[in-house]
């Protein structure tokens, strides 16, 4: 029994040692000391023996139980760190490895100046409004005291869609929205897509951008509309930029003027852009004609407005000194990131 004992203790280490899992050890302590395990087995047949031999084997299976329970215990808690371990291994993060830089994208040139307009303006308490691209013929000519006569209606300048319905070649028809809906005080600017029948070369293109704006009220004169665009010159070129106004025409205002400002590159002297003038044309402007308020349904004896509209392109190309419009619509990012 002795011997059968040692073979017990001696097989039970060497499975134990091979043990790879927690599941496997379970096991191997199930064949060793479970209901029907070798060492229970001896245990039981214990019974036959004269009561010297009980003692001295009960002993010593006693002492074979203890140690494979301890060996048990060891080889189980050492798989158990060795999956951890394994675990750990697998879910390794190295926190040192650089993250993924994410592209950022920049902001369009005419973006920025779009903004950069509009920002000024809304410094000075203008709304935005903005419109449909496609108009009706009334928004975006009647409306405006251009007449069926008038030549901005003719076919070659504009896209008709149908004989009512065209792509607005202004932003004005987002004020005569504007005009139709709402009362005095209006003070609104309205950024956006134009468009316009031309042929495409370094200054023309069938779409741009115009930002326009009218302030209606009570008392508004022609000294509110310099001081105002004066303001705004020399918030957008720097605080030395001269203003000076050009009587000009046009259908839904009267007077009208052209603003020009002194020339940013060259303070005025004359240079390569301001044409040897030192002076750059920036935008049209005038007092809204009476048939323009009188569409609002305004009483022209009560109120009076101002409007203007400029075109952002003209503005970037200037800014920036850009020789060719089509530069704009190429979306080359080596020319866009040259504006971050
Ligand atoms: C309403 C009444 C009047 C808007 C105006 C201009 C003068 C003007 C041009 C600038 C360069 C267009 O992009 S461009 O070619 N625009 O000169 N626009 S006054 O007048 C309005 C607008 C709305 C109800």
């Amino acid at each position: 029994m002795k011997e059968q004992l040692n073979s017990i203790l001696e097989d039970a280490k060497k499975q134990l040692e091979s043990a790879q899992t927690q599941s496997e050890t379970d096991e191997i302590r199930v064949r060793f000391l479970g209901k029907k395990g070798r060492l229970t087995e001896i245990l039981r047949g214990m019974g036959k023996l004269s009561p010297e031999e009980r003692k001295a084997t009960g002993q010593m299976a006693n002492s074979v139980r203890d140690e494979i329970e301890t060996m048990l215990a060891e080889r189980f808690e050492a798989v158990k760190a060795a999956a951890k371990e394994a675990q750990f291994r697998k879910e390794r993060i190295d926190v040192t490895e650089p993250g993924k830089v994410e592209e950022l994208g920049v902001a369009h040139p005419l973006t920025i100046t779009m903004e950069e307009i509009s920002r000024v303006f809304r410094n000075m308490g203008y709304s935005i409004v903005e419109g449909p691209e496609v108009e009706t013929v009334f928004n975006n000519f009647d409306a405006l005291n251009a007449g069926p006569d008038h030549p901005a209606r003719d076919m070659t300048d504009t896209f008709y869609i149908t004989e009512d319905v065209l792509l607005r070649t202004q932003t004005s028809p987002v004020q005569v929205r504007t005009l139709l809906k709402e009362k005095p005080p209006i003070k609104v600017i309205s950024p956006g897509r134009v468009f316009r029948c031309d042929t495409p070369d370094a200054t023309h293109s069938p779409m741009f951008h115009q930002v326009e704006g009218l302030l209606v009220d009570e008392g508004v004169t022609m000294a509110d509309l310099k001081g105002t665009l004066d303001s705004f010159a020399k918030q957008l070129f720097g605080t030395s930029t001269k203003t000076k106004f050009r009587p000009h025409h046009f259908p839904f205002t009267e007077p009208s003027a052209e603003m020009d400002v002194s020339c940013f590159k060259c303070g005025g002297k004359g240079c390569r852009v301001c044409k040897g003038s030192g002076w750059i044309e920036i935008l049209g402007c005038g007092m809204v004609h009476p048939s323009v308020l009188k569409v609002g349904g305004l009483d022209t004896e009560k109120y009076t407005g101002f409007a203007f509209g400029l075109g952002v392109e003209r503005v970037a190309m200037l800014k920036y000194g850009v020789d060719d419009i089509r530069l704009f619509y190429e979306n080359d990012m080596r020319f866009i990131e040259q504006f971050k």
